[in-house]
């Protein structure tokens, strides 16, 4: 027996006793222990964990194989036609306050949930949470909670026969599922990832995976808080507090509303409540407070709020959250050139560095607080200052917003929805508004929070892909759908969302209301032609829009990542094992279209392969972010397209499911600097930009200097420079025509020198990587000059130019300063290398370089430290 079962055992076996007294009236008691799961239709009851689901349940007790290996994802497909019972007992030693409720943050999906066999909460969506009165109803002594999770593919079966035509969902494997014709994901609100998409499995899973808890307590408790704050400005913010109370008898109490840490009182009222509910209003000011900016901007400053309700002196509840004081704002207004669609925080206009997130794993539970943790320092130390938390995922669990609120990052918040069309009924409806309620009201006061988006593609796939054709609706069903469509985002949804909250709503991304809407002078884009070809980069260049919120480019993880996952003979492009960790359509001929186009590489060698699609994907994700940037204000935003994965996969991540940086997330980390020089060749012409995010004016030394690629330097320009807050422009110019060096054999290298400090060094290479006469003849020298603390700082220096150089540790389990760089010569390059395992005796490190690796020259291995 597994380590692990054992201990699930001893769980199951133990009978939670609870009832301790805080000093706040309200109880919590987490009931996370001693829970049991079977297939409904069999009878061996076996040890559960809670939170988490059938998936891992069944994985824990080996009854499935890792269903991330090889293509065991087919042959775990029957688990969500079953039915699934997850119960527990815990103890009840005395029921003394007067409401106990049983809360449930989160069941995946179609619940039933019995109280000592009796029925207490019929539950059909992933994305609520549910409080259910069981007042009456405990025991004491022993007391069994049973939640019975019907298939959610046999229960929305029915539902999708009912609408009477087909629905759309492009990314719902409805193939791998065995559904036929049907994309049951249409009909459940619950994860579109979890139906496949094309960078993830199907695995369609079921579970408690978020905490339950009883709750029991007296006369009066907070239900939700919320504030808004007014007229801010360096002196003074107003700030609102409404307090939305539950009241069980007619009573006074008094409200505070305190500085969480300090404990000094902002405000306090007594007040007379009624039996039922009521919300109460206390407003205070803030002098001179202190800004929440985003990364790079200033400080993540944070406001403990607390709020505390009392009858007498006897504390009834008390509600701690964290706000910060802040504008934000969706500008979209009209200008010369369309529509603005620009994020504006504290009066000012900030270019959106950032990303689209998903979902951290399929199995949510599995999703750990570091890890989470991991993926957001990461962001925020590649100097993104926006996230977004894309549609076909969740609402995220309270972590990540506070994470986001911590490291500063604005969240652009989709509604769960995308690439998909979804029915009209009202049940539907009045379930996604509820799903809305919830979601808002949990949400709404972290001040990352910058706006609301109503789905991902939909308008896109309607006005844009052609679908009605491809899907063949008659013309009463298609008027159905876009009617549907248009009243759930732009009718309901804002409805919903504008009762609870103030910010600002878009209704799709990217936009497109009508045919022929996807423009570059109004809304948001998503640019994809790079990726499904034949475009190349120059495409971003002609297609700047007002704000990119996707493109990207897909690349695969390393060698040693993909070895975890399938079979060590299957580690090429075309096993099946590998077939199967490549979801999307054409994704391997599309790497290897490009990648072959701009290296010498073909797809025989898997560790060149994953070089090569790594290099190509960083060089892609870099010019199109200096293309973005370059064109501020016209453009105000850049989200690629996507920092994480959910499981070992080829896709356009940034970071592998196993937290290692791909070369891309260190170029990502070097363009989105907060100022970069930038060369973009117009005309015949090198065009050295600056571009400066930051909001006061930097004096600098600029210096350019074309190189050959033996490391010549045959021509340099140095200037004082004063760049402007918040701006791009051009500030030095070369005509090609002046630099007597082949184009396939130069590079220019711009240099940002502020305060005697090198703060940016870019280098811009005209030619296709496969046609650089990169020298493979060059001295490398590199040391470990220094260990410090469990690290390794090493110095790199060359005398030819090197490109891509790739410097990888022989343990596995560390972080690296940079990686995938160009090395110049002249230039002494320090990296540093912090292993998870800080007790190692002997690390070798191997140094790859693009002059050699695809030119064939000696093998991969080409230096040993
Ligand atoms: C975008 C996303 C996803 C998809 C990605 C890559 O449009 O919204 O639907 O995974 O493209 O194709």
């Amino acid at each position: 027996m597994s380590n692990s079962i054992k201990r699930l055992l001893f769980f199951s076996i133990l009978v939670v006793g609870f009832y301790g007294k805080t000093s706040a009236q309200v109880n919590k008691y987490i009931l996370n222990k001693g829970w049991e799961f079977k297939q409904s239709d069999k009878q061996d009851w076996r040890a559960a964990y809670v939170p988490g689901c059938v998936h891992t349940d069944l994985l824990n007790h080996q009854l499935i194989k890792d269903p991330y290996f090889g293509e065991n994802e087919k042959k775990v497909q029957w688990i969500d036609k079953k039915d699934w019972e997850y119960k527990t007992t815990f103890t009840v030693n005395s029921i003394e306050d007067q409401k106990q409720q049983l809360v449930f943050e989160g069941l995946d999906t179609y619940a039933d949930v019995y109280l000592n066999d009796k029925k207490i909460l019929t539950a059909d969506n992933m994305f609520r949470s549910w409080t259910v009165d069981v007042t009456g109803k405990l025991k004491k002594g022993a007391n069994e909670l049973k939640v019975y999770f019907h298939s959610p593919i046999k229960t929305a079966e029915p539902l999708w026969d009912a609408v009477g035509y087909p629905l759309y969902a492009i990314n719902d494997d409805a193939k791998t599922g065995n559904t036929g014709e049907r994309k049951l994901s249409v009909m459940t609100r619950k994860a579109g990832y979890h139906y496949g998409w094309d960078w993830g499995p199907r695995l369609v899973t079921s579970g408690i995976y978020r905490p339950i808890y009883l709750k029991t307590w007296n006369t009066v408790s907070v239900d939700n808080i919320r504030y808004q704050q007014k007229n801010i400005s360096e002196k003074n913010v107003d700030i609102l507090t409404t307090v939305q109370l539950n009241v069980l008898e007619n009573t006074n109490v008094t409200i505070d509303v305190l500085d969480a840490q300090s404990g000094k009182k902002y405000t306090s009222k007594v007040v007379k409540v009624k039996k039922g509910d009521a919300a109460q209003e206390l407003a205070f000011n803030i002098k001179k407070p202190k800004l929440w900016w985003t990364n790079g901007l200033g400080d993540q400053h944070l406001y403990p709020m607390k709020v505390v309700i009392k009858q007498g002196d006897k504390i009834l509840d008390e509600n701690v959250q964290n706000i910060g004081i802040r504008t934000v704002n969706l500008i979209t207004e009209k200008d010369d050139i369309g529509e603005s669609f620009k994020i504006r925080l504290n009066g000012h206009d900030v270019f959106m560095k950032g990303t689209n997130y998903i979902p951290g794993d399929m199995f949510l539970d599995r999703v750990s607080d570091e890890k989470m943790e991991e993926t957001i320092k990461a962001c925020a130390e590649a100097n993104m200052n926006m996230i977004r938390v894309w549609g076909g995922g969740t609402y995220e669990k309270d972590l990540f917003y506070d994470l986001c609120d911590k490291y500063g990052l604005l969240v652009w918040q989709d509604f769960m929805f995308a690439c998909s069309l979804y029915p009209g009924d009202e049940k539907f409806v009045e379930n996604v508004k509820a799903e809305v309620k919830d979601n808002v009201i949990r949400l709404r006061n972290h001040p990352s929070l910058a706006m609301w988006c109503g789905n991902n593609e939909i308008e896109w796939a309607w006005f844009g892909w052609g679908i009605q054709k491809q899907m063949n609706w008659s013309e009463a069903d298609s008027t159905k759908i876009i009617n549907d469509y248009f009243r759930l985002f732009t009718k309901e949804i804002p409805d919903v969302l504008h009762q609870f909250d103030d910010k600002d709503y878009w209704a799709s991304s990217p936009y497109f209301r009508k045919y022929g809407d996807h423009l570059e002078t109004k809304g948001d884009r998503h640019l994809w032609d790079v990726w499904k070809g034949p475009k190349s980069w120059d495409y971003y260049k002609s297609h700047v829009p007002r704000f990119m919120s996707e493109y990207g480019y897909q690349s695969y993880p390393e060698v040693e990542v993909m070895a975890k996952y399938v079979a060590k003979d299957e580690l090429n492009l075309w096993s099946k094992g590998m077939r199967n960790h490549q979801k999307a359509k054409f994704g391997n001929k599309r790497i290897m279209k490009n990648v072959t186009k701009e290296f010498d590489v073909n797809g025989k060698n898997f560790e060149k392969v994953v070089y090569a699609s790594q290099l190509y994907q960083a060089y892609d994700l870099k010019f199109a972010i200096e293309t973005h940037r370059r064109k501020m204000p016209h453009c105000m935003g850049s989200l690629y397209w996507q920092v994480n994965d959910c499981w070992p996969v080829a896709s356009w991540a940034s970071i592998d499911y196993l937290g290692n940086w791909k070369a891309s997330h260190y170029r990502i980390q070097e363009a989105y600097q907060p100022v970069i020089s930038s060369v973009s060749f117009d005309d015949e012409t090198f065009n050295v930009y600056v571009v400066s995010d930051l909001l006061k004016e930097m004096k600098a030394t600029l210096k350019v200097e074309v190189m050959d690629l033996s490391g010549q330097v045959v021509k340099t320009s140095t200037e004082n420079i004063k760049v402007a807050p918040n701006t791009s422009d051009i500030y030095a110019k070369i005509a090609a025509s002046d630099i007597k060096v082949e184009q396939n054999n130069l590079v220019v290298v711009t240099t940002i020198i502020a305060k005697n400090e090198v703060i940016d060094q870019n280098e811009f290479f005209l030619a296709k990587n496969k046609d650089l006469t990169l020298s493979t003849d060059y001295q490398l020298t590199k040391n470990v000059i220094a260990q410090k603390d469990g690290s390794y700082i090493i110095e790199l220096t060359t005398d030819k130019v090197l490109r891509g150089v790739k410097i990888s540790a022989s343990v596995e389990g560390g972080k690296w300063t940079d990686n995938y760089f160009d090395l110049l010569p002249g230039n002494k390059k320090v990296i540093v290398w912090q292993p998870v395992d800080k007790n190692m005796d002997k690390v070798n490190f191997k140094v790859q370089t693009l002059n050699k690796v695809l030119k064939d020259q000696p093998a991969e291995v080409l230096s040993q430290l």
